[in-house]
């Protein structure tokens, strides 16, 4: 199917198989920094920079672009592939991840980079910022959307109810949330150590319109901002079910790899250090195939 811009489906999946191999080679060179996350959001960033986001990379400041704001700041290694992707900086810089000067922090500083909307890595705090900019749209007529990337885990921090009611109080429909449902948290399963369920309920008890889907699946994310958008009464939550450390075999669901790079030590159950990066690669390059296979 052909999608605004050209782009199709395939050509969006292939888009965030290739944002997951620039996760692995950037957190490989950088020897820290955070995987489970950012492999499980890379299909929502490709969605996101290759189709939903009104955006022009060479115009990072343009007036008119949608907001952005990531609130989990620590899984920022994925909107920093995919803003390399979309052409927002060269791909080589991402390799500069972490090191000293750089332009991509372990965690968002928004005035060293063009496009990152806001600096974050407490979490808890984005979505505040997010009903700031939404707010600021709907006094000045402004025509953009605002999205927010939150985390599950950031679920247990109490500014983000307060935000919730705010935000569902004042009928913020230019307003979008993606929460990275992906049931892990830095030490185990969220759910082990502050449930957070039922999440779907408790957004629809504070004003909002929730939109289940598989966070892996491109048509199911372009159709759940399409209906976000043409939602004029609440703001809306895309509650996305995804797998932590998506497309690499040994990270997938494991939450130890919430904040490990591969090639950095041995974990039980895990490849060898050595060999972590070659299989992560294969892994990847593998589904790449597939995909190709399957729009044939
Ligand atoms: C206010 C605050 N408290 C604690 C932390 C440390 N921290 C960083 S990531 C994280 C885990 C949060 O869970 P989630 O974002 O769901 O992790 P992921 O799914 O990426 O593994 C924590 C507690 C933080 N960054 N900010
Ligand atoms: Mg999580």
């Amino acid at each position: 199917m052909q999608h605004k811009g050209g782009y199709t489906i395939e050509s969006i999946e292939l888009r965030a198989l290739a944002i997951r191999e620039h996760i692995i080679t950037m957190l490989e060179e950088a020897g820290s920094g955070h995987s489970a996350g950012p492999l499980g959001l890379a299909d929502i960033y490709a969605a996101l920079y290759f189709h939903v986001l009104k955006h022009d990379p060479q115009k990072p400041d343009w007036s008119e672009r949608d907001r952005l704001i990531l609130s989990c700041g620590h899984t920022v290694p994925v909107r920093y592939a995919a803003m390399a992707e979309a052409g927002y900086f060269p791909r080589k810089e991402l390799l500069t991840l972490r090191k000293f000067g750089t332009r991509l922090q372990g965690h968002p500083h928004n005035l060293d980079l063009p496009g990152m909307e806001t600096s974050s890595g407490p979490l808890g705090q984005g979505l505040s910022q997010a009903i700031g900019f939404a707010t600021a749209a709907l006094m000045d007529g402004e025509k953009w959307h605002t999205y927010c990337i939150l985390s599950d885990g950031e679920h247990q921090e109490g500014q983000i109810w307060e935000a919730l009611m705010y935000a569902g109080s004042r009928n913020l429909h230019n307003l979008t949330v993606f929460i990275d449902r992906n049931n892990i948290q830095i030490d185990g399963p969220t759910e082990s150590i502050m449930p957070l369920e039922p999440l779907a309920d408790k957004y629809r008890a504070f004003n909002w319109h929730v939109i289940e889907i598989d966070g892996h699946n491109i048509q199911q994310i372009i159709d759940a901002c399409n209906e976000a958008k043409a939602i004029t009464e609440h703001p809306t939550c895309i509650l996305a079910h995804t797998i932590p450390g998506k497309g690499v075999s040994y990270m997938e669901y494991d939450f130890r790899w919430h904040g490990t790079p591969p090639g950095l030590q041995n974990l039980p159950g895990s490849p060898e250090k050595d060999e972590q990066v070659k299989i992560a690669l294969h892994d990847l390059r593998t589904l790449k195939g597939k995909i190709r296979g399957e729009h044939e």
